[in-house]
């Protein structure tokens, strides 16, 4: 039986009567880890792994939903509000309620059943593929409809205004956009972007560190608030560079001696990811993967040492892959805190890659991590 009649058999059961089925991929991040929420550039690519959302029309306003990953139901009434939060998983389903409806869309009450094979919490962007897998399924029993745009827009106002974890727009636009075999560069400040095939020779493998990362704690609404300080900061220095990611090298020098020291080291990461990016993108076109491989591990270390926002376990799994046989760069990957490195290796090397990971993160810390084989996927969208 296919994946969307398991489903809607599921579904049935459920609420009695058939449902629509909606999807969203998870995603990577090649490059570019901390700079979407101050409008920098990032290179995602969408991951076969995703949420699937099913959903009918119910003739009150209210929405029930099945969370088969929680094995739980809840409701809560069509006209919800971010008053409403609970800090469970349903905030997020509510939250998406709530932004579409911000957005101007007439939504139906629903019953919805929610199903994902994206690991929670674990950096693969859980988070933004249950919001838009939810936010198609919503409006396609709506009779509504947004852009690929304003459904990304959506999950991350959901996931800022309503759950309360303050992500840019990257892993939302990543669900939306997403290109079979491809990475997307985008430009947070514009959302343009442009895409370039993924090597076909390598192979990318993330380790989950099975540290689970919230980004709705605290630590990661430090960084945005730090970002925003240092934007603030860069305008009344240098009131021509509207963004950070313009700075030159020598700009960053020059504004970071007169900061304090964490402050200069967050710039130093942010100016210096986003040259990574452009760095990335252009070694993705002309199939360059060992400079790839450079700036994956100098990535890691600007987040390591100048973001602090890596930890024990990740710089772990990231010693570990750095001396396997074929591989070419690795780094951690998501909001850190925990979850998941990826790592570029040449493909006959990946299984040995894997035991390597496995028997010495178990040696380091007691625990086994999950390893997965990166299998790329498209967009978002209603599948039946
Ligand atoms: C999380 C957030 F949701 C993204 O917006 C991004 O900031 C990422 O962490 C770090 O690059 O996935």
């Amino acid at each position: 039986m296919s994946r969307i009649s398991d489903l809607q058999e599921r579904f049935q059961v459920f609420a009695g009567r058939p449902g629509r089925v909606a999807f969203a991929p998870g995603r990577i991040n090649l490059i570019g880890e901390h700079i979407d929420y101050s409008a920098g550039f990032v290179l995602p690519a969408s991951l076969a792994l995703g949420t699937w959302t099913v959903a009918a029309p119910r003739d009150d306003r209210n929405v029930r939903v099945l969370s088969e990953g929680q094995n739980e139901t809840e409701m809560f009434p069509l006209d919800v509000t971010p008053k409403a939060a609970s800090r469970r998983w349903s905030d997020y389903v509510a939250g998406v309620t709530w932004a579409l409806q911000q957005a101007g869309c007439k939504l139906r009450g629903a019953d919805l059943l929610i199903a994902s094979d994206v690991p929670m919490g674990s950096g693969l962007s859980s988070s933004a593929a249950l919001e838009v897998s939810v936010a198609y399924a919503l409006l396609t029993i709506s009779n509504a409809s947004l852009s690929p745009l304003e459904i990304a827009r959506a999950g991350q106002r959901a996931e800022n205004e309503f759950v309360g974890a303050r992500c840019g727009i990257m892993d939302q636009f990543a669900a939306t956009h997403g290109q079979p075999g491809r990475a997307i560069m985008l430009d947070c400040a514009d959302y343009s972007w442009q895409s370039a095939p993924l090597p076909a020779t390598h192979r990318w493998v993330v380790a989950n560190s099975l540290v689970k990362h919230a980004v709705a704690d605290g630590e990661y609404n430090v960084r945005r608030a730090e970002s925003e300080e240092l934007i603030d900061y860069v305008r009344r220095r240098i009131p021509q560079r509207a963004r950070l990611s313009e700075l030159s090298g020598a700009e960053a020098n020059e504004l970071m001696s007169g900061l304090p020291a964490t402050l200069a080291r967050r710039l130093r990461h942010i100016v210096s990811e986003n040259r990574r990016v452009h760095e990335a993108f252009a070694a993705l076109t002309s199939g360059d993967v060992v400079l790839l491989g450079q700036l994956l591990f100098a990535s890691h270390e600007s987040l390591r040492r100048d973001y602090e926002v890596s930890c024990r376990e990740l710089d772990v799994l990231v010693e570990i892959a750095s001396g396997v046989p074929g591989v070419l760069g690795t780094r951690m990957m998501g909001g850190g805190f925990g979850g998941c490195t990826l790592t570029l290796v040449e493909e006959p090397h990946v299984e040995n890659l894997r035991e390597q990971l496995r028997l010495h993160y178990v040696q380091s810390t007691g625990k086994e991590p999950d390893t997965y084989i990166c299998e790329f996927g498209g967009a978002g969208g209603v599948l039946a």
